[in-house]
């Protein structure tokens, strides 16, 4: 709650953007649970609607590029991440190919470029805080029977410029890195 009233006071200086805080306003006056659910899904939906199709948002774009700690097996997998920020926060969307069928995957929004240590940690929204939704962001998908899967979530803060890049891992080996994208802020 602190810090969503920190982010709306933040965005009210600005008149020329009423609009967009109305909007917010709206929404964080309206009862939570919508939300709530939402974000109970917290873990991605692949029907949402993907973040490079959201209106009015600001939208960064980053490619998957194979890590050095890929597993055997992954030398194929590529594809794309899209990260928009707008009057609902942040939705982010990845879509990749070249997975394993079948396979679970897990993304998290990450702090660091690609370049240093493949990521870094993941991206928090109170550092040092829960090292899970709705304080980072996740997104698990299961590769379908082409290798191919992609999923979208949103979480109800914006990123800023803080999350810079994007790890693909196994699910069921998250200390293990496949593949990293940086976003084109
Ligand atoms: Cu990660």
């Amino acid at each position: 709650m602190t810090a969503a009233a920190l982010l709306l006071s933040g965005c009210s200086g600005g008149s020329s953007d009423g609009a967009s805080a109305n909007a917010a306003a709206a929404e964080s006056s309206s009862p939570s649970e919508g939300m709530d659910d939402m974000s109970g899904m917290a873990m991605g939906d692949p029907s949402a609607t993907p973040a490079n199709k959201i209106p009015d948002a600001e939208v960064v774009k980053g490619t998957f590029k194979l890590l050095d700690t890929r597993p055997p097996g992954m030398d194929d997998a590529k594809g794309t991440a899209w990260l928009a920020q707008s009057s609902r926060g942040t939705t982010v969307t990845v879509s990749l190919t070249g997975l394993k069928p079948g396979e679970e995957y897990m993304s998290h929004l990450h702090g660091q470029p690609c370049s240093t240590k493949g990521g870094g940690e993941h991206f928090q929204f109170e550092k040092g805080g829960a090292t899970t939704p709705p304080n980072e962001v996740h997104l698990m998908f299961t590769a379908d029977k082409s290798g191919m899967g992609m999923t979208t979530v949103n979480n109800d803060r914006k990123t800023g410029e803080n999350a810079v890049a994007i790890v693909v891992h196994p699910m069921a080996a998250q200390d293990n890195r496949i593949a990293c994208a940086d976003f084109d802020f």
